[in-house]
């Protein structure tokens, strides 16, 4: 039996523990001890009690246990590489790495430096968690999975194989960063402006913010037509950005944006995956991007205002 480890238990690292468990041997790795007992609240409203394996990074090092199959990495972008150095002497390094972060900043990074295969999985899962011992599916969605030189196509295929049996739907893709940079594209639309209003996503609409959200696509639009990344749903160019953007504005009005979740609770935010790259590009591409610049500095200046004061 394949086992997974799961690096991260927060939303969706519990959604996967919870999913994988009857079919798999999981464990749940997190830096705190987790109660043992979990719930999973299903998208149409039925709690269910499982027991989740759930170790400390601290206890895996002494708990010998066989090789994962997979280590699925599901902390926020910003933690990932250092998640993964806290179980790096205990993971053989051949061991296929799987990773949930949104943006672009860790896919990378780790795909270097890790010898075996490293997958990326982007969802449109939505859950939340409630409390220290619950997390709810808030709604099911689609998880594409792929690596990011297409050379892993059977690895990707095998895991989707297994998410699929275990509750997901999930597909084995060859352009995992053409879809990265999509989700991507459509995060930074959307996550600055509703972390740094405090407003659900719907209110984007709203001719207080509409223009700003316009300012941010046209700028976006340039920048993934220099990195390579086809508009979506075979449109063309900003037209088609602009049409996703206000799709999934007007699918999740009244969704709390993860940035927003994450202001909220006092917690750093995924600027620097979701803006950081755009930015980043813009400048190597000699391309402008002041209003990307500017909702980072200004979401930089709000982190700073709670983080300081912790
Ligand atoms: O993915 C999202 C997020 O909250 O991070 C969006 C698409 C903005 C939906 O809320």
């Amino acid at each position: 039996m394949t086992s997974h480890w799961i690096l991260g238990p927060g939303a969706i690292g519990r959604l996967l523990a919870h999913s994988l468990s009857p079919l798999a041997a999981v464990t749940l790795i997190g830096r705190r001890a987790l109660a043992e007992q979990q719930w999973l609240t299903t998208p149409e409203g039925e709690r269910r009690v499982q027991r989740l394996n759930a170790l400390t990074v601290d206890q895996m090092a002494s708990a010998d246990l066989p090789a994962p199959g997979f280590v699925h990495i599901t902390t926020k972008a910003m933690a990932a590489e250092v998640a993964l150095e806290s179980i790096s002497k205990i993971t053989p390094p051949t061991t296929p790495l799987v990773l949930w972060q949104n943006g672009f900043l860790a896919q990378p990074c780790i795909t270097e430096s890790w010898p075996g295969p490293v997958l990326c999985a982007t969802t449109t899962e939505g859950a939340y968690l409630s409390g220290g011992d619950g997390v709810v599916h808030a709604g099911r969605g689609h998880t594409l999975i792929g690596d990011l030189r297409d050379q892993h196509r059977s690895v990707s295929e095998a895991l989707a194989e297994t998410l699929s049996k275990a509750g997901f739907t999930a597909t084995a893709v060859d352009d995992i960063r053409q879809r990265l940079w999509q989700k991507l594209a459509v995060n930074a639309a959307i996550n600055p402006l509703v972390a740094l209003h405090g407003v659900r996503n719907g209110e984007l609409r709203g001719a207080r913010y509409s223009g700003r959200v316009e300012s941010v696509i046209n700028q976006v639009a340039m920048i993934l037509q220099a990195e390579g990344i086809q508009p979506p749903n075979a449109g063309q160019g900003e037209d088609a950005w602009r049409a996703l953007v206000w799709q999934v504005v007007d699918n999740t009005a009244n969704n709390k944006a993860s940035m927003l979740q994450d202001v909220e609770a006092s917690r750093p935010t995924e600027r620097g995956a979701i803006l950081g790259p755009l930015i980043e590009s813009a400048q190597r591409h000699g391309l402008p991007c002041e209003v990307l610049q500017a909702l980072d500095q200004e979401i930089a200046a709000l982190e700073a205002s709670y983080l300081s004061a912790r």
